[in-house]
């Protein structure tokens, strides 16, 4: 049998704005596998025997992009596991990722012609709804980022850095942007009307 190429949708959006809602939700429905970039950076970083946990750690707290070697590792390693357990997993919603230029330059040298990314999906909505969700969550998530401190970081992280890639993306008109603000039916309504996802 023939091993498809992965397709890929990079979810993008500030802090809180609701991309691993909305994953759930797609994978819900759709033959898509979410990979969230943070979730897997945690992951390492409670790994025993991680080399990288102490760098996650005071990456994630200070709101700063961890280098892409480890980041990409993480990605490609998870995607290959998918596949190898089953071929017809070939789909991936990658969320979180890529957030700055390091990061689309890893994305480029590891997986070019390896993966095809069909577009990104832009979780759109202002700092303050974005701030109120993290820290709304914060009181129960046991994140160590879900504070006011490191969400200032994190929002100024995703405006100097990731806002220049998702233009980037725009000038290639692959930019699907969301009205992120609404309830969690009412934006995963518009993830429908602005996507094709492949039904199961
Ligand atoms: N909520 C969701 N949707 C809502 C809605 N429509 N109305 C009302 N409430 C809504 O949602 C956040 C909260 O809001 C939840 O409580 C939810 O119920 C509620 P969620 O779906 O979790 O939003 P999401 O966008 O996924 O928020 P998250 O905090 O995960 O976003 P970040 O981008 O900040 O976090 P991430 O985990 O991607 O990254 C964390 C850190 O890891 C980064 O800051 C960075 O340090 C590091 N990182 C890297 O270095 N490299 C990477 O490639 C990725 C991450
Ligand atoms: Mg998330």
């Amino acid at each position: 049998s023939v091993m498809m190429k992965p397709q890929v949708v990079f979810v993008l959006g500030g802090p809180g704005a609701g991309k691993g809602t909305q994953c759930a939700r797609i994978v819900e429905n759709y033959s898509y596998t979410h990979l969230s970039a943070g979730d897997l950076l945690r992951e390492e970083r409670s790994r025993s025997g991680s080399e990288f946990g102490q760098l996650i750690d005071s990456f994630i707290k200070e709101g700063k992009i961890v280098p892409v070697e480890i980041t990409i590792n993480l990605l490609k390693k998870a995607m290959e596991e998918t596949m190898k357990a089953d071929e017809k997993k070939f789909r991936f919603l990658i969320d979180g990722f890529p957030r700055n230029q390091d990061n689309l330059q890893g994305w480029n040298t590891v997986m070019d012609g390896k993966a095809d990314v069909k577009f990104v999906l832009l979780f759109d909505c202002g700092n303050e709804v974005c701030i109120d969700r993290c820290l709304e969550r914060g009181k129960s998530s046991g994140r160590t980022d879900d504070n006011r401190e490191s969400l200032e970081k994190r929002i100024q992280t995703y405006l100097q850095s990731t806002r220049p890639i998702i233009e980037q993306y725009e000038k290639q008109g692959k930019v699907r942007t969301i009205d992120a603000s609404r309830s969690v039916d009412e934006v995963f309504g518009a993830v429908l009307h602005k996507s094709d996802f492949v039904r199961l």
